[in-house]
Order: structure tokens, then sequence, then C-alpha cells
């Protein structure tokens, strides 16, 4: 019996600095009525989907970024009427979003809900780009690594909706790690949101790059750990800062199958086969198999790099 599962990138345009949760919300519902009409059962909305990309500002006092995080558990009374909408069409979905502990920590988190409105599961951005102090030099500031604390998580899987699925957030998509510890789990659907400034703020670079690298990992890492990529844009031009679009669903083989073609609240759907994942995972990347992780071990256990000495 096939596993064919009907996935969405439901991509959200810009949301502005005094944005209501509920008008993000209301967006979002949109475009759950056209993946309902679409026949869709698993829909990816962006990171940090019910806010615009807060990291972008300075604060000293960072309890004063504390209105862009959610408290407390999903579904909050703003996202209640995602979930419900969620639940009565009968889709599954990917919500990212600024999370606020009881005990007071903050995480760039993204949560799983199944197709029967139950959270499966939790992720917590585990790598955070940009920096911490203000940063002049910058057209505008990248302070994930300020307002964030790095995920405690780990990049766990779950069975959901026929599949192993998995989660991450935006610049965990640019690092093979990320991907490969999943894979060691059977993960079949990577999903993801990224906020991505078309302007690499941290060292000059092509333009054109950003969308080349933007997709070169995704399709890269799909096919190198056998498994789909679903990767949700928030996109547009926020606060005078450009966000690249792209968004799209990546199959095992690491060809594309959908790609967003604007900066707006768009849909991009594709037929996911899951049993086409299977292929790599028994062949090419058969990790049982061809794997030889006794050479592997400076990757876990060296962070940084150590030159041969001169
Ligand atoms: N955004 C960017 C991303 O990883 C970035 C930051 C852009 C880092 C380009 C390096 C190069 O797509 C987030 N939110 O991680």
């Amino acid at each position: 019996m096939s596993r064919i599962i009907n996935v969405g990138a439901a991509q959200l345009g810009p949301i502005a600095p005094d944005e209501s949760r509920v008008s993000a919300v209301n967006r979002m519902i949109d475009l759950l009525k056209q993946a309902k009409d679409r026949g869709v059962k698993l829909v990816v909305f962006p990171e940090l989907a019910l806010t615009t990309f807060f990291p972008r500002y300075y604060e000293q006092d960072i309890s004063k970024m504390d209105h862009h995080f959610e408290r407390g558990d999903m579904p909050t009374p703003e996202t209640r009427p995602l979930f419900e909408k969620a639940k009565e069409y009968g889709i599954g979905f990917y919500l990212g979003y600024a999370e606020l502990t009881e005990d007071g920590h903050r995480f760039n988190t993204s949560i799983l809900v199944d197709d029967t409105g139950k959270i499966v599961g939790k992720y917590r951005k585990v790598h955070l780009p940009g920096h911490s102090e203000y940063d002049g030099n910058r057209p505008w500031q990248h302070l994930e690594k300020r307002y964030f604390e790095p995920g405690d998580l780990g990049f766990p899987v779950w069975r959901a909706m026929g599949g192993i699925m998995g989660m991450c957030i935006c610049n965990d998509r640019r690092w093979p790690e990320t991907y490969r510890v999943m894979s060691l789990k059977g993960v079949e659907i990577v999903m993801l949101g990224y906020n991505t400034p078309d302007v690499n703020t941290s060292a000059p670079e092509p333009n054109h790059l950003r969308m080349f690298h933007n997709h070169l990992v995704m399709q890269a890492s799909a096919y190198q750990n056998s498994c789909f990529v679903v990767a949700t844009a928030k996109a547009g031009i926020e606060d005078g800062c450009m966000l690249i679009g792209g968004s799209c669903i990546v199959q095992p083989s690491g060809e594309m199958i959908a790609l967003a073609t604007t900066v707006k609240d768009e849909l991009i759907t594709a037929a996911c086969d899951l049993d086409l994942a299977k292929m790599g995972k028994e062949t090419v990347f058969n990790f049982a198999k061809h794997r030889r992780i006794e050479h592997y071990g400076i990757i876990t256990g060296q962070t940084g790099v150590v030159e041969p000495a001169e």
C-alpha cells in the first residue's frame, strides 16, 4: 500500500512589526482553506510565523521583546482558531513561533500537530546564527543569539500521519549534522520554516547566492539523507528588510518538486510518496552497510577548526 501524503508549504508574506497575531493566524487559516481544497494533509508554516522577524531589532533589556513570545503551551488564545480549523479540515501542520517557558527560557521553537489536532512533538532551534551584541556595521541586526537560547531537545523524530517526521528551523538547514541525526533515526520528511534576509549582514555576498545556498543545502541534504524536505519561507519586505521566498518541496532524489514564485502568502503542494525514501536508504545511503564511524569521531568530539602544525 503506497504511502502518498499530500504536503503543502504555506509561505507567508511579510508580517509587519505592528501586525497582530490574529491577523497572521487569519492569513494562515486562509492558506489552510486552500490546502483543504487541494486535498493537502500536512501543511508547513514558516519560522516565527506569528510575528515579524524581531531579531532584526536591538533591545538592551531583552524582556522588552517578550511581547513577541508565546507563553505557556500551545494552543494560545490567538492560535486556537488555527488549531480548530486544521482539526476540522483533518490537516496536520508545522508552526514556528518564539517560545517563553514558565521558568523564563526563550527558544525559537516549532511544533508538529497531526491531522487529529494532537500536538505530536516540539523542536527548539539548535543552530542560532548572527550575534548577541549590537553591531553598528550591519544594516539590520540579526540578534538570535541575544534573544534565544540554543535548543535543548536535540533533533527528535516522530511517527505521525503514516511516516517518520522531523523538524528543524532556518539556519539548522545549513548544517549537515541536522539532517544526519534525524536520518539516523529513519526520518522521511524534514519540515522547516525560515526567515532569511536577502542581504547577508555578516559579510558582503553577491545577492544571487542567497537563493542558491538556500536550495543547495536542502537539495543536497534531501539526497544525502534520502528524505523529503519541506521548507517554508516568511518572505517579502518586513519593515524595509527583504526576506527571500523560494519555499520548496524537495524529494529524496534531491530534485525540487514544488517551488514558490512569489514573496507573498502562497501555498505550494506536492504528492509525496514516502516510499521514494526507501531506495536511497536501502542502497546508496544504506548507513548500516556503508558508514565507517570509526573515522568520524572528530565531528562530535571537536567544535571548531584545529589546523595541522606549521
Ligand atoms: N536566518 C538566516 C538563515 O540561516 C543566515 C540567517 C542567512 C545565516 C544567510 C547565514 C547566511 O537562513 C535565520 N533565521 O536563521
